[in-house]
């Protein structure tokens, strides 16, 4: 069974729009972002089990069983499960030894680069491709200091970053290398499992990810003494009982949250279709809108689909930021991931005021992507009902601007919600 969205739509007349009074498309908000729930009894039965143990967190056995399937699947020897990703990367960036400054790209969810931040490693933002979105190798070469330590690339959207490139740039420079791979889990690069590259790579279980824990993380890595210190900087430095001999600090991962990472886990494959078949429902719904591209992916690689995203561009009818608009009214809840861009976000804005200049395609694509609602609570009868209301919206933009500027506002729609 993939299709457990049947998100209710609302009879209507098909000329109307909610941003001009009518009622909106669907009854109940579509979220980018709405979890994926594997099987219910398994979930409860892990649960149960839990409480008949009494071990509730701190390395218990759901904990490491969660991190041997993890490790299996990605292809590491070791994975280190945290409450969330965000834990893994500044532990990740302490076990790696991070000073001075890092590489990192500016198109990302701000965790990436506050986990810098957090350890005084100053974030270098530097460009990302066009097509990619992720980091280019030939303007990571151009922002190569001294100072440098380390390049950390994000594979945004589950799209790869081109590792191969990044890698030998590491090499030749001495750098480390890291990965937050928060969006790439159960995706694949040149035909092996992403989490298995660079020094180390950090996985994000958020509730919104393509595999969720509620909340989680992780560190996967092949590097053993890697593995071992950032296992013990989870739990406070604690080598062993009474013998404390690193700093550290508290990101266990609690045995519920392995409870429900492991029965995440176990629906992968019903996870991978829903997305797939979601993904080719956008793909055809949106075909042939002048100005709406929908990012592509790799067809040779395994891949989440967990994001979908498009790029409004200057020959749409509606800006992205309209488009925003006119669907929030109608209760599709697409998110302008990840605007404004880390640099234009605080405290980076004031330390790095001048950054955008170095940063021309991430400043343009902060303006054009759009996420659209995905996932297992989608289905393709929805999809083709968002895919038509952006179609109509474009055929229409004039109406729909003329109201958009008599009733606001620059207001970000979630602002005004
Ligand atoms: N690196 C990258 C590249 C990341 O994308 C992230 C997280 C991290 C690092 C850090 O990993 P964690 O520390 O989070 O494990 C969300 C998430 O909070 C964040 O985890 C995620 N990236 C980011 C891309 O999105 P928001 O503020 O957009 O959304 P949030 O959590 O409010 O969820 C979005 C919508 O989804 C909600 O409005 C409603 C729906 N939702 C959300 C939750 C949590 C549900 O329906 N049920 C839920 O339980 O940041």
């Amino acid at each position: 069974m993939i299709e457990e969205g049947a998100c209710e739509k609302l009879p209507r007349d098909e000329e109307d729009f909610a941003i001009l009074g009518a009622t909106p498309a669907f009854a109940e908000p579509l979220h980018v972002g709405r979890p994926n729930i594997g099987d219910r009894e398994r979930l409860m039965e892990r649960i149960g089990g839990i409480l008949d143990r009494r071990r509730l967190t701190n390395d218990g056995p759901l904990v490491r069983e969660f991190e041997q399937r993890v490790a299996d699947f990605v292809g590491v020897r070791h994975c280190v499960a945290t409450c969330n990703g965000t834990l893994a990367l500044q532990i990740a960036t302490r076990a790696a030894g991070l000073s001075g400054e890092a590489i990192v790209s500016p198109l990302t969810f701000v965790a990436t680069v506050h986990a810098l931040q957090w350890h005084a490693v100053t974030p270098v933002f530097c460009d990302v491709g066009r097509q990619t979105h992720n980091l280019d190798p030939a303007s990571v070469e151009e922002v190569i200091t001294a100072r440098t330590s380390a390049i950390v690339g994000v594979h945004l959207w589950g799209r790869p970053c081109a590792i191969d490139e990044l890698t030998a740039i590491a090499d030749r420079h001495g750098l480390a290398l890291l990965f937050d791979a928060s969006h790439a889990f159960g995706c694949s690069y040149r035909g092996r499992m992403v989490g298995s590259f660079g020094q180390a790579e950090v996985l994000s279980f958020h509730a919104t990810k393509f595999i969720n824990s509620f909340e989680g993380g992780a560190i996967v890595t092949d590097d053993d003494a890697f593995a071992e210190k950032a296992r013990m900087m989870r739990n406070h430095g604690f080598e062993d009982y009474d013998k404390v001999v690193c700093v550290g600090t508290n990101a266990k991962m609690t045995e519920a949250a392995a409870a429900m990472g492991l029965t995440s886990l176990e629906a992968r494959d019903r996870f991978y279709a829903a997305n797939r078949r979601n993904y080719d429902a956008y793909r055809a719904g949106l075909d042939a809108i002048a100005g709406v591209d929908l990012i592509d992916y790799d067809e040779s690689e395994l891949c989440n689909r967990n994001y979908v995203v498009v790029e409004v561009d200057e020959s749409a009818a509606l800006s992205r930021d309209e488009l925003q608009h006119v669907l929030w009214a109608e209760n599709v809840l697409a998110r302008r991931y990840f605007f404004p861009g880390c640099h234009r976000s605080e405290p980076y804005r004031s330390l790095l005021p001048e950054a955008g200049l170095r940063l021309p395609e991430a400043e343009r694509l902060v303006r054009r992507l759009l996420a659209l609602p995905t996932g297992a609570a989608m289905d393709p009868t929805t999809i083709a009902v968002v895919a038509e209301l952006i179609r109509r919206a474009m055929a229409e933009a004039p109406r729909l601007r003329r109201r958009l500027q008599a009733t606001h506002t620059d207001a970000h729609p979630s602002v005004a919600a």
